[in-house]
């Protein structure tokens, strides 16, 4: 019997919200009490410069014949299980991620009236606005974001893309194309790590889901009161996050503080979500991390969320299971969007949802 497979666009979607660029733009004293959030300031903040993600180098894990291929192997593996969060250099899609950024800063500098011709529509996950808002009391992001699923290619909404800047199409295509390229080749290396056939892996990933994710946080007088981007782990499999201009705002979660990430230039800052968590049994961590906010400056950053298709269960891989047992359940892959569509964004709760209590 074959299995309908329903558009992800269709799963649900979230509450629209006001827009904060707009907001912001008035410069107010004030700001509406859904986005206080006091636990900004409680949180601590780590005040060592030297804590930092590890660097991979991707033309060491190129060949085999590399002198330093094994040890660049190793120290994924070990970026893998350590930090969940690595930055990628010589990766290779430098004239993409350049022409990318463009293209995103012209979207976000149109008049409002312009950008909304692509707003969010009622359950469906693409678009200009806002995700994850599930209820009407729920504190709100000081953020605004356009979120497109290029791949795969067959469910790709048009109706979503910014037909202005001109090339924003062909950008994001190119853009695409690369990302998805970078992700397929470290999947192979992380693969190879874990002792699992890279083919097998890499197959679930060819037809992937990838879904981008452009963010604009605007400046805000009470940038210590606010969040851009609440804390959150990535639902989804691998991602490839960009920052488009030099205002840093990105921290992890390292061991019960937030540690703020200082982007190599022209890397691409990797991290691994909730899928690959899952599919490698607990082995890599999906790491929560969160958005702060600038006094002064807006601050914009691109991602690219990629995740096996839609006919691939997400589960424990089967080798990774039988020294260790299962740590995690198995949900169809229709399943788990919905579940994660239907969840606000809060911390690593989605996984704590998946993890199987062991007694
Ligand atoms: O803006 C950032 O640096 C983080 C973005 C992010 O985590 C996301 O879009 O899921």
């Amino acid at each position: 019997m074959e299995t309908e497979v329903v558009s992800v666009m269709e799963y649900g979607g979230s509450l629209p919200v006001e827009n904060v660029q707009q907001m912001a733009s008035h410069n107010s004293k004030d700001i509406p009490h859904r986005y206080v959030r006091l636990e900004i300031k409680i949180e601590k903040v780590s005040v060592d410069g030297s804590l930092q993600i590890p660097v991979i180098d991707m033309s060491k894990l190129d060949t085999e014949k590399s002198a330093d291929y094994n040890q660049e192997l190793l120290k994924l593996h070990v970026a893998c299980k350590e930090w969940g969060f690595f930055q990628l250099i010589n990766h290779g899609a430098s004239e993409e991620i350049e022409e990318m950024k463009v293209v995103t800063s012209e979207f976000f500098e149109l008049p409002l009236e312009e950008k909304t011709a692509y707003a969010q529509t009622p359950n469906n996950i693409e678009g200009y606005g806002q995700a994850f808002v599930v209820s009407e009391d729920q504190k709100l992001d000081w953020g605004d974001m356009l979120f497109l699923l290029p791949l795969p290619v067959s469910q790709r909404n048009m109706r979503f893309w910014p037909k202005t800047p001109a090339s924003f199409t062909s950008t994001l295509e190119k853009y695409s194309i690369e990302l998805q390229k970078v992700a397929v080749k470290l999947l192979t290396s992380m693969a190879i790590n874990l002792d699992i056939d890279p083919e097998k892996l890499i197959a679930s990933y060819k037809d992937c889901n990838q879904g981008i994710r452009m963010n604009y946080y605007p400046p805000c007088v009470h940038a210590d009161k606010v969040i851009g981007l609440t804390p959150h782990s990535d639902a989804t499999g691998l991602t490839l996050l960009i920052q488009v201009n030099e205002v840093q705002g990105l921290q992890i979660k390292k061991d019960g503080e937030w540690v703020p990430i200082k982007p190599v230039v022209g890397a691409i800052i990797i991290n691994i979500g909730d899928v690959m968590e899952i599919m490698s049994n607990g082995q890599y961590s999906s790491i929560e991390h969160r958005a702060v906010v600038d006094f002064k400056k807006e601050r914009l950053s691109i991602a690219a969320f990629h995740s096996p298709n839609i006919t691939t269960e997400i589960g424990p891989l089967p080798n990774l299971v039988e020294k260790k047992g299962e740590k995690y359940k198995t949900l169809s892959h229709e399943e788990y969007i919905r579940l994660v569509i239907a969840s606000k964004l809060d911390g690593k709760s989605l996984l704590e949802h998946m993890r199987i209590q062991q007694s």
